[in-house]
């Protein structure tokens, strides 16, 4: 069973994470959704990444903030694609987490995406494209999406333009 993983350090990102769980539902791909932190259970997380693998995780995503190192552990832990998400929060509102997830060293990859809700919502969606390289009808949902999106522009200029 192919499913994508996704990991927060706390629950008080769910608030935001629920937007990535939510664009799984909406492609209709298989996730899990757990609370397990790279601080504070390092030995959840290690347990989990490797039951996870064995059940079928094709990519992780992980999303944490402050000294948010929950990305690095995991790449450090599979060679399956690891999504960074950094959570804004603490002393630096994200910038902290954002510079925590990004600067991996050479060799140990985190695909790391905006902060936020955008972020969150990119992480799926870079998930779905790396499962879609494999899965045609996941592949045509991605450009009916973008169809969507395209049009939703449009409507909503039409809503407020004015054009001379
Ligand atoms: C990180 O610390 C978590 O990912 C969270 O974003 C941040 C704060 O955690 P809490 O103190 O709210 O549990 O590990």
């Amino acid at each position: 069973m192919n499913f994508v993983s996704i990991i927060m350090g706390s629950k008080s990102d769910y608030e935001i994470m629920k937007h990535c769980a939510d664009t799984f539902e909406k492609f209709d791909v298989k996730y899990e959704i757990i609370i397990s932190s790279a601080h504070r259970s390092p030995e959840r997380t290690k347990k989990y990444i490797k039951e996870a693998e064995e059940k079928g995780a094709v990519a992780f995503i992980a999303a944490a903030g402050m000294a948010a190192h929950l990305a690095g552990a995991l790449a450090a832990a599979t060679t399956k694609p690891v999504i960074g998400v950094p959570m804004k929060g603490g002393a630096m509102d994200g910038m902290d987490a954002m510079l925590s997830t990004v600067q991996m060293p050479a060799g140990m990859p985190v695909g790391t995406v905006a902060l936020g809700r955008s972020g969150a919502i990119n992480a799926a969606y870079f998930a779905i494209q790396i499962l879609a390289i494999l899965d045609k009808e996941l592949a045509v949902k991605l450009k009916e999406d973008r169809i969507v999106q395209a049009k939703k522009v449009e409507t909503d200029s039409a809503s407020i333009e004015v054009i001379l």
